[in-house]
Formats: C-alpha cells, structure tokens, sequence
C-alpha cells in the first residue's frame, strides 16, 4: 500500500521533549500544524507502555486522518493496528514481517547505501527512509553521514520503482531547502519527504515548527 503522504514524516522521541510538554499534546499540535505521517519511536520502553503510548498515540492520529507506523515491532504494530512498521536492518526481515502484518500494512526500511535500498526494492518495502543526512544528536550513528549527493545516489536505485523515499538525520528548517534540492539525482530522482525528531519534538511550539516545514516544502514543490 503506498497511497501514504511522506512529505512530511515525524518521528517521535519522547526524551527530547522541551521540560514540561505533554507528549501527547505536542503530538497533537505536530498534527495541526501539519505533519502526514507519525512514526511512534522507543527504545527505552517496555512492550506493554510501548502498547499503550502508541495506542493513546493512534487515537489522536486517526482524529487527523494521518497515517502511524512503528518503529522496529512488528508486534506491536499487530496489537494496535498500525497502518504499518518501520524496521532498521538489524530489524525483523522485510518478507518475515509481510507475512505477519495485514495485505495493506506499510513497511519501511532505513537505508545508509546503496546496497541497502537496493536489498529493499527487492524485498518489497514501502519506502525507505535514507540516513543520517546530516549529522545528528538524536541517534548514536553507527555509519558516516550520507550528505546530500549521496543520498540523490541512492534515490537513482529507486528510478523505476513504485518504492518512496525520505531523508531523515538533523534535517532542519535551516537546511530544509539544500536537503530537498541538494539530494534530488541526475536522474531527476526527489525525496517524496523529510523525517525529522527534534525540529518538531524539541520544540515549546511543534505547531509552528511544523507549519515552517511545511511551508517550505510547498515551496520546493512549487519550483519543480
Ligand atoms: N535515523 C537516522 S538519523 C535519526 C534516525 C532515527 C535521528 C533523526 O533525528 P533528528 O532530530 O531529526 O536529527
Ligand atoms: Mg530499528
């Protein structure tokens, strides 16, 4: 299924949150502000809190009609039927998970090379998502930094595939428009989005935070 709007793709991370922001409520206010896409993102949580947070999570997503994936949990996906998952490639294999998950689930794959985007056109993923695009505090790295060139290499191996793209990894308001420029291929190949955690989830406004990226995305596309 891939009738998903990538553009402009959250991933949560409750530890960043600025002292004393409800998570729910700054999930909420992403969503007005204009967020497509909600990946729930833990690490740290037992599989039962995980369950509820992103539960509670799919309520208010559904209010907005804006799709939720998560992170690495195939099971957890399953118990609180998610439109999909997002798995690493140390996760669960992409064929293992669509045997699990309902016909239309999405999934999506994190991508730092070549090898890796390929590996998933033929496995049948969604969508990859490429990084680190830039450096970032949010996750310990364990690849370089892709920069933007790279990554239009990487969307290249996607020409001729119904498979979507987005970049994820210090992406920024400041660098919004050089991600989004920077990274299309020779081919003419663009990111279908940005995923982002701290430019929205460390924000006291992440309802202003995201209209800003929002209104430089439909920038972007007005240009093309
Ligand atoms: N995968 C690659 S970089 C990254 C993930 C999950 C973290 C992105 O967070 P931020 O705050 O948008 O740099
Ligand atoms: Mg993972």
């Amino acid at each position: 299924m891939n009738d998903i709007d990538y553009s402009l793709y959250l991933v949560t991370g409750r530890e960043l949150l600025p002292s004393g922001k409800d998570y729910f409520e700054s999930l909420e206010e992403s969503l007005q502000g204009g967020v497509t896409v909600v990946q729930i993102r833990e690490k740290n949580t037992d599989t039962g809190e995980f369950i509820k947070i992103a539960r509670a999570s799919k309520v208010i997503c559904d209010i907005y009609n804006v799709p939720l994936l998560i992170n690495d949990r195939v099971d957890v996906a399953l118990a609180i039927n998610a439109h999909g998952v997002h798995l690493g490639q140390d996760d669960m294999p992409i064929a293992q998970a669509r045997k699990m998950l309902p016909k239309d689930a999405v999934i999506g794959v994190s991508c730092n090379n070549v090898g890796h985007v390929k590996a998933a056109v033929k496995e049948g993923a969604d969508y990859v998502g490429i990084g680190a695009v830039w450096g970032t505090k949010s996750k310990s790295l364990t690849s370089p930094i892709i920069g933007v060139r790279r990554v239009g290499v990487m969307l290249e191996a996607l020409d001729g595939t119904n498979v979507k793209a987005v970049a994820i990894g210090g992406i920024k308001s400041t660098n919004l428009l050089r991600t989004l420029h920077g990274t299309v291929s020779s081919t003419g190949h663009a990111l279908d989005g940005i995923a982002v955690i701290s430019e929205i989830v460390a924000s006291a406004e992440p309802r202003r935070a995201t209209e800003t990226l929002a209104n430089i995305l439909s920038g972007f596309r007005a240009d093309f």
